[in-house]
This record gives structure tokens, sequence and C-alpha cells, in this order.
């Protein structure tokens, strides 16, 4: 699908300031893309379509969370984390996207995985940092992403989870898995 159409598509389905943190995230992704040897094209499709259900009907997307059997432990958890898997969902469904490494790097873009790939960390990473987002520690995120994707992507996920804890909010599981998982990787200098 060429850019214009899927821009489109996405346009309709968003607010316009959610149509500019998209485009924002779309810029960042394509350059982290760059930077990190990142299939650009895939990373652009995925940041284009990953905000596709934000604002989708909380009653539609909790009975298509029963009925594509995604983990039901997501219905007790924030319905901010919805969007991210039925999104992926939706975009196959309604905008014919079938890469399934775009798929899955929109699945996982609010919680993180473990096991992220790098698409999947770039699509994170450009949803935090892009030129839109102002919130505290992200200038420090965003100047570790000028040097490395694994670090950034840990400092991101570290503000998130202490964000959630200020707030008393609870973390789903993912969300700690993810952080644990790229934490111990980075320890074992797997990752660097
Ligand atoms: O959709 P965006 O606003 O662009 O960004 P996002 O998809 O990363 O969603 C951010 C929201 O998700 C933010 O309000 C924090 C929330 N969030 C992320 N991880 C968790 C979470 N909320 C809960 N309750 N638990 C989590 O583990
Ligand atoms: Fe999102
Ligand atoms: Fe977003």
């Amino acid at each position: 699908m060429n850019r214009e159409k899927a821009l489109r598509l996405v346009k309709d389905q968003l607010t316009e300031r959610r149509y500019v943190h998209t485009l924002g995230v779309v810029e960042t992704a394509i350059r982290l893309a760059e930077v990190y040897k990142v299939d650009v094209q895939k990373a652009e499709l995925a940041a284009i379509f990953h905000d596709y259900a934000k604002f989708r009907d909380k009653e539609e997307m909790r009975q298509i969370i029963i009925d594509q059997k995604m983990p039901q432990d997501l219905l007790q958890h924030h319905d901010e984390l919805w969007h991210a898997p039925v999104g992926s969902y939706l975009v196959e469904k309604e905008a014919g996207v079938s890469d399934p490494e775009v798929l899955e790097a929109i699945r996982c873009h609010t919680s993180g995985k473990i096991n992220m790939s790098s698409l999947d960390k770039v699509l994170y990473l450009a949803d935090y940092i892009e030129p839109g987002r102002d919130f505290p520690g992200v200038q420090q995120v965003r100047d570790s992403a000028e040097t490395s994707l694994d670090i950034a992507v840990i400092q991101a996920m570290k503000n998130t989870i202490s964000f959630l804890l200020k707030r008393n909010q609870p973390i789903y599981p993912d969300t700690f898995h993810a952080y644990n998982d790229m934490t111990m990787k980075v320890k074992e200098r797997k990752l660097t």
C-alpha cells in the first residue's frame, strides 16, 4: 500500500491531534530505522497504522479481544492497552495490511513484550520520542536514541513503569517482561 492511501485510511480513524502524533511517529520511525538498519518501509507502515484503533468504541474492542481469543487478562487491565492488539487485528482486516512483522510491531507497541524485534523496538521508541511528546525524561531518551536503540527503549520502559507506579496503576505483565528481558540481555552484553 502506498503512503498516501495508508495515511488517508488512518486520518479517517483519528482526531487531528492524534493524526499529527502519528505523523511524528512516522518521521521518527523512518529515521530510527535508517540508523539501526531496520526495514524502512516496514517501520513506516507500522508507524502509520500504530494507533489505528485508538478511538474505537470500548465495547467493540472488548468484544474483539474475546472473539479473537486475545489474552483475556487484557480485560482486567486499563483499556489504554487494548488499542494495540485490537489495532493490529483491525488493520489486517480493514486496511489489508498483511506483513506479520508490521502487525506484530503494532500489536506490542504499548506494552512491549519479551524478545522484541528491532522493528518492534523502533516503533515503541518512535512512539515515545516523536517531536510532539513532551513529558519528563523524554529528552534524555531522545539523546540515548542517537547511540543505542536498546538503552533508549529500556529508559522509555522505565519511565513508563515509574509513571504508572506513581499513579497507583496496575502494570500489565508484558510491560514488566519486556523491561526484564531487555535489561538482562544488556547485562549479559547480548545487546548494547
Ligand atoms: O497510544 P499512545 O498514547 O501514542 O501511546 P501508547 O500506545 O504507548 O499508550 C500509552 C498509554 O498506555 C499511557 O497512558 C500509559 C499506558 N500504558 C502503557 N503500559 C501500560 C499502560 N497502562 C497500564 N495500566 N499498564 C501498562 O502496563
Ligand atoms: Fe498507542
Ligand atoms: Fe502512539
